[in-house]
């Protein structure tokens, strides 16, 4: 990829790679894949990325009888009770990178983004793009159980568990948009999952349609497949940590790292679920919350070092505080949050002691 733009927000040094999985997927989406061919993987090289400067959205709800709402930017906090999304915004925009006729997916946990209990009921599926001009993508979404057994440690998506009918999105015209897909039947979950959003149709270069990512490079959070030989590709792979199958005839094949270098996004795909969760038990109410102001920031860190290391005074909810979520109150709770908070990794969960 080339960048067009970059900012102290990238890190334009690391060693891109990929890490490719193939996975078994339904007969019914293979079919889908009329033209993947490796062509695309040549394309892909050429995807610039640009930094979005003051974001500004405008949403588009289709509804699941296909009717499309066009509206200023919906207030997510209000309209669902739980937008599971684990990125931190939209920093980068990946244009000449959707060819179409290919899949996304991201990895989903409302717990971690919400609080909260299971079930967790999905309603609709959203994915931030950005186009230049008007366009019409024809598209699916899908829901995917979560894969744990392929490489340890890094959840992939699994068996499928739905896939809607395919739809028109219209565009009308050039700007940033979450693209708000009601599902045909609302899915109820127990579990983390996989969200899928399908391009069933190719786009036109003149859209320039682009994908929109944060600034945070987490691993097995965002994948693509446009080339079933291929199999999933983790956008957010940039380390060469897992071995690729990435063939070594390829241009991209690193012979060291033994993977693809070609195809490193700088953060995590905006595509998320949004739905309803159980309500909490207990007190926790937002996890992390460790001062318990109905806020998830630096201030509970803050709060559980002076608890932590000089005894001030204990939390109002200990579920709130117990952010890694294993029922005890430590040090490995500051770590967590840390890691959340700087760093984009894994949001806190609420302990379960009810206390
Ligand atoms: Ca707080
Ligand atoms: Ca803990």
């Amino acid at each position: 990829m080339q960048k067009a733009e970059v900012t102290s927000f990238a890190n334009s040094s690391h060693s891109s790679s990929i890490h490719s999985v193939i996975l078994g997927f339904g007969a019914l989406l293979l079919a889908l894949f009329c033209c993947a061919t490796v062509t695309q993987a040549d394309q892909k090289r050429s995807a610039t990325v640009t930094r979005i400067t003051n974001p500004s959205f405008t949403s588009i709800k289709v509804a699941s009888d296909g009717s499309q709402t066009i509206s200023p930017s919906i207030d997510l906090t209000t309209a669902f009770q739980c937008a599971s999304r684990h990125d931190s915004g939209a920093v980068w925009a990946v244009s000449n990178w959707v060819l179409g006729n290919e899949l996304y997916k991201s990895y989903q946990d409302p717990i971690e983004a919400c609080g909260g209990a299971y079930p967790y009921t999905i309603t609709d599926v959203h994915f931030v793009l950005q186009v230049a001009t008007p366009a019409t993508m024809t598209i699916a979404v899908d829901i995917e159980d979560v894969d744990l057994d392929f490489l340890p440690g890094c959840p992939v998506p699994g068996t499928m568990t739905y896939l809607g009918g395919l739809t028109d999105v219209v565009f009308p015209s050039g700007g940033l948009y979450d693209v708000i897909i009601e599902l045909d039947t609302p899915q109820v979950v127990n579990a983390p999952f996989f969200v899928g959003f399908f391009f069933a149709s190719l786009t036109d270069p003149a859209w320039n349609l682009s994908l929109v990512t944060d600034s945070f490079q987490v691993e097995c959070a965002s994948f693509n497949i446009w080339d079933t030989a291929i199999g999933y590709v983790d956008l957010g792979d940039n380390l060469g940590v897992h071995q690729s199958i990435y063939p070594s005839s390829d241009p991209c094949y690193n012979s060291v790292t033994n993977s693809a270098t070609c195809f490193g996004f700088d953060g995590r795909l905006l595509l998320y679920t949004s739905g309803t969760l159980s309500e909490s038990t207990g007190c926790c109410l937002v996890a992390g919350d460790a001062n318990h102001d109905g806020k998830k920031n630096i201030g509970d860190i803050t709060f559980m070092i002076a608890r932590i290391f000089t005894g001030s005074s204990p939390p109002v909810c200990n579920d709130e505080f117990d952010a890694n979520g294993d029922n005890s109150i430590d040090i490995s709770d500051i770590t967590f949050m840390i890691a959340h908070i700087f760093q984009g990794l894994r949001g806190p969960v609420c302990g379960t002691t009810g206390l």
